[in-house]
């Protein structure tokens, strides 16, 4: 049956979303502010000035949101939590008004039959933690473990599936390395010390989650990967530099209880890693059930041969750090082959390749794909959104995936980034992702043709 695929009954299919990139209302409810509505008021940070203030307006179109979500037939939607709206000043009792916009979203979902996935951090922290020292001070590891408690006892009756963290590398290295995203820091020590405490603080939170979920939840990490390939004969060494800070930075910690020797060895310039103390791995390896992967494309890298003009270390725009500390020498060549409107090429294959080489180095990790997708600029033709570059990027990459699990994975499902268009970090609304259109000046919905093809392929089951 060459270029058809069955999708199995039991593989998990839906769409996801993060608060601050969809949910507008800023001010509203007693919200409190995180570092990405500081990071976006200031001049030069975002694209155009963009914010999230606004968005896409989610929080206030929850219901109507969520017919939508029923009408492309989803079987699960990943959402965040956001901290500061359910915990303003990340400390004490929770904020009623915002659980009780995510107690609406979670039984919404349910009485739509949809399966609701919460991830509780998606880089937006609370800014009175970040003033105190944000994510390279230890303290804000124990304060992200007690929001955990506190808002999966007032959720976790009906949520099912629970991710600690969204892509802790982009936090820790594009946050305080990069300074790309918020808070826009740029220096290499504090983005290995914001590495550890993330990993100590989903380690943390990992049994706070199954203490205070009554229902044996489902308990996860969301990691981002970067599949890095060879910019030239000589580049296995800056390929396996890239692999060990950007992967088995949070993945042998995680899922094994140790950091990786090499990583250890190229960072020893940056930091003497006294933030590790006594006990951490242990905590930080607290058993997962589930990985989050989130995939988006490969990367190409060579050693600079420190003569040459050096090309630049990765396509985060006008970031004056790195995200690479100890290895800012390591060049990112631009990318062979067809490419998003990101300017990250499109290899699905890599995809395939990943998922089998996370079976065969962390063997008994079901995992899920928590992301992929690709933004296009959309096309308009009366009032229909022509997007077939998209769907032909969702069905590769849906495809791949479906081939990893026929050679033996166990990956549980796929969720597609996104939902809807939305606020996209550094990029503001210039890059659209979503399965839907919105239209930012009327907050209209759109189905695009991807999405018309994705609630297809949920209900057909075939590629
Ligand atoms: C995810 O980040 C986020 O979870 C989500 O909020 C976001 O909207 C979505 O993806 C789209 O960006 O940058 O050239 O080095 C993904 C971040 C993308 C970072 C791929 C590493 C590697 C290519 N990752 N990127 S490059």
């Amino acid at each position: 049956m060459t270029g058809m695929g069955v999708i199995p009954k039991d593989f998990l299919l839906g769409a996801a979303t993060a608060a601050y990139q969809i949910e507008g209302a800023a001010h509203e409810d007693g919200r409190g502010p995180s570092i990405w509505d500081t990071f976006s008021h200031t001049p030069g940070r975002t694209w155009n000035g963009d914010t999230g203030d606004v968005a896409a307006d989610h929080y206030n179109r929850l219901d109507a949101d969520l017919d939508l979500m029923q009408s492309l037939g989803l079987e699960a939607y990943r959402f965040s939590i956001s901290w500061p709206r359910v915990q303003p000043g990340a400390r004490g009792s929770l904020n009623a008004k915002g659980v009780a916009f995510y107690s609406r979203l979670v039984d919404g979902l349910l009485a739509r039959g949809i399966r609701p996935v919460a991830t509780l951090y998606h880089w937006d922290l609370p800014q009175e933690l970040e003033d105190a020292g944000g994510w390279p001070a230890r303290d804000t590891a124990e304060r992200f473990a007690e929001y955990a408690a506190r808002t999966v006892e007032v959720l976790g009756d009906r949520v099912a599936m629970w991710t600690t963290l969204n892509e802790p590398w982009c936090s820790a290295f594009l946050g305080y390395g990069a300074g790309a995203h918020a808070p826009g820091r740029t220096n290499g020590a504090a983005a290995l010390a914001a590495m550890h405490h993330l990993n100590l603080a989903h380690g943390l939170a990992v049994p706070e989650i199954r203490r205070a979920a009554r229902n044996s939840p489902e308990v996860s990490a969301t990691l981002n990967f970067h599949v890095p390939r060879p910019g030239s004969d000589d580049a296995e060494e800056a390929v396996r530099r890239i692999d060990a800070l950007a992967n088995r930075s949070f993945t042998e910690p995680i899922l094994r209880g140790d950091y990786p020797d090499d990583l250890l060895l190229d960072t020893a310039g940056v930091t003497d890693w006294a933030f590790v103390r006594d006990g951490d791995l242990a905590k930080i390896a607290a058993p997962i059930d589930v990985l989050g992967v989130n995939y988006y494309s490969t990367v190409t890298v060579k050693e600079w041969d420190g003569r040459s003009p050096r090309v630049g270390n990765d396509g985060h725009g006008a970031a004056s750090g790195s995200p690479w500390p100890g290895s800012e020498h390591v060049e990112f060549l631009p990318q062979p082959g067809p490419q998003t409107d990101m300017g990250w090429n499109i290899a699905p294959d890599a995809l395939e390749e990943l998922l089998l080489r996370l079976a065969r180095d962390y063997p008994g990790t079901p995992l899920l794909i928590t992301e992929n997708g690709a933004a296009f600029p959309d096309v308009v033709v009366d009032g229909r959104v022509r997007d077939s570059a998209r769907q032909d990027f969702i069905e590769r990459h849906l495809a791949a995936t479906i081939r990893a699990r026929e050679a033996g994975v166990d990956v549980r499902g796929y969720l597609v980034w996104s939902l809807m268009d939305n606020f996209e970090w550094g990029y503001g609304y210039s890059k659209r992702f979503g399965i839907v259109r919105v239209d930012y000046d009327t907050q209209e919905r759109i189905v695009k043709d991807s999405g018309r093809r994705y609630a297809e392929l949920i209900q057909t089951r075939s590629l």
